[in-house]
């Protein structure tokens, strides 16, 4: 476990009451993991804008039933392989599949791959979620 270092923080005290509330309705159990949570999204966005390295998951919804379209999924992978890290496929029901695509890489390259993956005729949802990864010149993961 990391260890932590304890400070102490003045706040407006309509501030301090929005938080909590918004602590509430989020069942986050403490202010210090509200806090983190809220530096680290806010190193992940500078870190975003300043193109550094990251890790993330693209996650699709598509047709199961359209050989075309998973073989373009798959050919799109294969050319851009330097970037996924793993893929997990679910298949929801009869007609529809899951597909978590973990990446790694600059976050230009990343939206690229989402954005290419996304525009294949079938996909009826695509989106990046990103992260902190974790390595030596990267945000602290929680
Ligand atoms: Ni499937």
């Amino acid at each position: 476990m990391t260890a932590l270092t304890r400070l102490s923080i003045s706040l407006e005290k309509a501030l301090l009451e929005a938080f909590d509330r918004q602590l509430r309705m989020e069942r986050c159990p403490t202010r210090s993991k509200a806090v983190g949570d809220l530096i680290r999204q806010g190193l992940v966005r500078k870190a975003w804008k300043g193109n550094a390295k990251t890790v993330g998951a693209i996650i699709l919804v598509y047709d199961a039933h359209r050989r075309d379209l998973v073989n373009r999924l798959n050919a799109i992978q294969h050319d851009h392989h330097e970037l996924i890290i793993a893929s997990q496929h679910v298949h929801l029901d009869h007609d529809a599949c899951l597909e978590i695509v973990a990446v790694r890489g600059k976050p230009t390259d990343l939206v690229r791959l989402e954005q290419k993956l996304r525009a294949v005729k079938g996909v009826k949802h695509g989106a990046l979620a990103v992260a902190a990864s974790g390595g030596p010149d990267s945000v602290p993961p929680a």
